[in-house]
């Protein structure tokens, strides 16, 4: 009987997240993966100069930058309180503490190749509490600490392995999976459902530690009045640039990387943030603010992520504003339909990753996303990179497809196929991370 209300529970949700989906997903030619895939080709509209970016390199009051104390003093700071201000939102400037405790150690994870760590982050401010689990994989050799990816995931930590020893992420219910495929007590179901997206064995096999947290137990993904996740550790009247959920998930990854700056596995030097789709524009904003991410990952990111918004190509303001309320600030919004009066564009959200390494990654199909749009971001970024000492070569062409790109920090691939993340796109990340993890040593 049981068994047989929480199938039609699970039924009623998956219709009603079904229905949500396909509600977000926009079946015009414009929509995701709508495409046979060539309409990026075409589409170089408006032509890069005419874009009318902000100039990374003047102040909003005009002064030139040249030199690199210049740009950490004066224009790196009002860059990042522009993205705050007009995009991402704040977070509140209120005392929080963070705790870790390590609650099971897995000797023999993914049958033996691996150490898994089941950690639990506990984040307490105004006398509330809000935890989060973290699931950390390393390498069982005795060459560590490891280079780690870090990244978070839609549908909780226990998909992203069939490992049966992965916990299940303390907040996941099926009300708060986005669009509510899999019913949480039906662990057999959704155990290792997005294994695909994350190749533990490989990414194991070739060095590298992965860390992984499930972004609803940050922060649920639902337009619900910031009453739940981190939000609700911290009071106060919310305004117009209070944060909103993508702001949430990048303070939870800098939480996590907290965590793992002192794990003794982890190179705390070696730690790159990857995220895909909305989890990219996170994983972005992480990287941006957060120095302590070595290296930064964008996988189709799109809108309000990697892509150019003055492009108007693909998702437009006004669509993510209207289908997603509540991800951005809500300054963002006057921005809607005016692309061109926004004081900073995504170009410069990438310039606040240098000088470090960055990574971004577009698929073919993915128009929704405006590939170019997101290649773009990486050559108008290069000005940042160039002054603080890195010669970066990036052509205006777009790469082709499967060709894979990078000069000095930035490494850039569009990928053949849908809006996913790939073994493909997996290779070339450790690819890149090889290049410049290594290098150093
Ligand atoms: C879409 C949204 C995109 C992207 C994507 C995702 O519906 O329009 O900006 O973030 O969701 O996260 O899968």
């Amino acid at each position: 009987m049981n068994l047989r209300i929480t199938s039609l529970l699970c039924l009623l949700f998956a219709l009603v997240g079904f229905q949500q989906l396909a509600a977000q997903t926009p079946t015009t030619m414009t929509g995701r993966d709508a495409t046979a895939g060539n309409a990026w080709e075409a589409d170089r509209t408006p032509p890069p100069d005419e874009m009318n970016l902000p100039d990374i390199m003047t102040t909003f009051s005009g002064y030139n930058i040249t030199t690199g104390t210049d740009w950490a003093a004066k224009r790196r700071p009002e860059i990042l309180n522009a993205f705050q201000a007009n995009v991402y939102g704040r977070v509140p400037k209120q005392d929080y503490q963070v705790k870790f405790s390590v609650d099971n150690i897995d000797e023999d994870a993914l049958e033996g190749k691996a150490i898994g760590k089941s950690v639990t982050v506990m984040l307490s401010a105004n006398g509330k509490s809000h935890n989060f689990n973290l699931y950390l994989l390393v390498p069982k050799s005795d060459k560590g600490p490891y280079p780690t990816f870090l990244g978070l995931n839609f549908y909780g930590n226990h998909t992203v392995h069939a490992d049966s020893d992965i916990p299940i992420s303390s907040s996941w219910t099926p009300n708060n999976s986005q669009f509510c495929v899999f019913d949480h007590q039906a662990d057999e179901v959704s155990r290792g459902v997005r294994a695909y997206r994350w190749p533990a064995e490989r990414i194991i096999q070739r060095g590298y530690a992965l860390a992984v947290v499930y972004s609803g137990d940050i922060d649920p993904d639902f337009d619900d009045g910031f009453t739940n996740g981190v939000h609700a550790l911290f009071s106060g009247e919310r305004d117009n640039q209070s944060w909103g959920t993508i702001g949430a998930w990048a303070w939870g990854l800098s939480r996590a990387m907290d965590y793992l700056m002192q794990d003794e596995d982890v190179d705390r030097n070696k730690v790159a943030v990857m995220g895909h789709s909305r989890l990219g524009k996170a994983a972005l904003w992480a990287g941006a603010q957060d120095e302590r991410f070595a290296l930064v990952i964008s996988n189709d990111s799109g809108c309000g992520g990697a892509a150019i918004s003055r492009r108007k190509s693909g998702e437009r303001l006004k669509d993510i504003n209207g289908n997603f309320p509540h991800w951005f600030a809500r300054s963002f919004r006057q921005y809607n339909g005016k692309e061109e009066t926004l004081p900073v564009d995504q170009h410069m959200l990438m310039s606040l990753v240098a000088p470090r390494p960055l990574y971004v990654a577009s698929a073919q199909q993915d128009d929704w996303a405006d590939p170019y749009g997101e290649y773009l971001s990486l050559y108008f970024a290069q000005p940042a990179y160039r002054l603080l000492g890195y010669r970066t070569r990036l052509g205006l062409q777009h790469p082709k497809v499967n060709e894979p790109v990078s000069s000095g920090q930035l490494g850039y691939h569009i990928r053949s196929g849908r809006h996913d993340v790939t073994r493909y796109d997996w290779e070339r990340y450790m690819d890149f991370a090889d290049l410049h993890f290594h290098a150093e040593k």
